[in-house]
């Protein structure tokens, strides 16, 4: 990103323009302030990582954070592509046999690359801790901070199966809320904003932590980019406003 984009979206994220040039989210946001999860003709695009795959060590081992993002994140980009052109596909043609197929596959692959893209930019390979407007809200939906650490640590740990621990915005009660997500898609709450998602798929961990998704949810806890989420907040409310 240029001097000048990086102006355009500090003037969007508006007092959050004392951010450092080298943060990871400015580098993905959009003009509308989300990130661009598509090209020109809307077909799902995978941005770059914001940081080389050793970046997260020993937090997150190159060799998983390589696989996940370029075979799991990438088959999501490729899979919701697929299902959104066979979905276009049975309406043109207007045989809606296999059109809910194509749609349950089009939740759960472009959830899966939402949430994905998310995902990165959360990390960083520093401590961190929220701040401001963002840990107000906190203290003020969950008590404190390390309440809601221990609350997310216990919804990510414990998701049935394959899913996430997610701290969203859910600008219909306009508070944070926590959501434990199965697969990509699933258990959700209309509305909800994801700010902060934590992957406790296997491929997320296994190579590295082996059964011990519990170990790779504290080690992860410890280098969430709260600046991230702070700006992910302050666009959230913008969004809705
Ligand atoms: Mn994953």
């Amino acid at each position: 990103m240029n001097r000048k984009d990086f102006m355009k979206n500090s003037a969007i994220l508006g007092g959050a323009s004392i951010l450092p040039l080298n943060n990871v989210f400015t580098q993905n946001v959009t003009e509308n302030g989300i990130d661009k999860l598509v090209d020109i003709e809307g077909n799902f695009i995978q941005n770059p990582l914001p940081y080389n795959t050793n970046f997260l060590e020993p937090h997150m081992d190159e060799e998983t954070l390589h696989l996940h993002f370029k075979f799991h994140h990438g088959g999501a980009v490729k899979g919701a592509n697929k299902d959104l052109a066979k979905v276009k596909f049975h309406l043109k043609s207007g045989d809606l046999d296999q059109v809910d197929l194509w749609t349950r596959k089009l939740a759960y692959h472009f959830s899966s690359h939402v949430l994905h893209s998310i995902f990165w930019s959360n990390l960083s390979n520093k401590k961190t801790e929220p701040r401001t407007e963002l840990l107000k809200q906190i203290e003020k939906d969950f008590g404190s901070f390390n309440t809601l650490i221990g609350y997310i640590s216990k919804i990510a740990k414990s998701v049935e199966g394959s899913g996430w621990g997610i701290l969203g915005y859910q600008p219909y009660s306009a508070s944070l809320t926590l959501l434990q997500c199965e697969n990509h898609q699933k258990l959700t709450q209309w509305g909800v904003i994801p700010l902060l998602v934590i992957d406790v798929w296997e491929h997320a961990y296994y190579l590295k932590y082996k059964n011990k998704r519990a170990d790779f949810v504290d080690a992860l806890l410890e280098i969430i980019n709260w600046d991230n989420v702070a700006e992910r907040f302050e666009i959230a409310k913008k969004l809705v406003k």
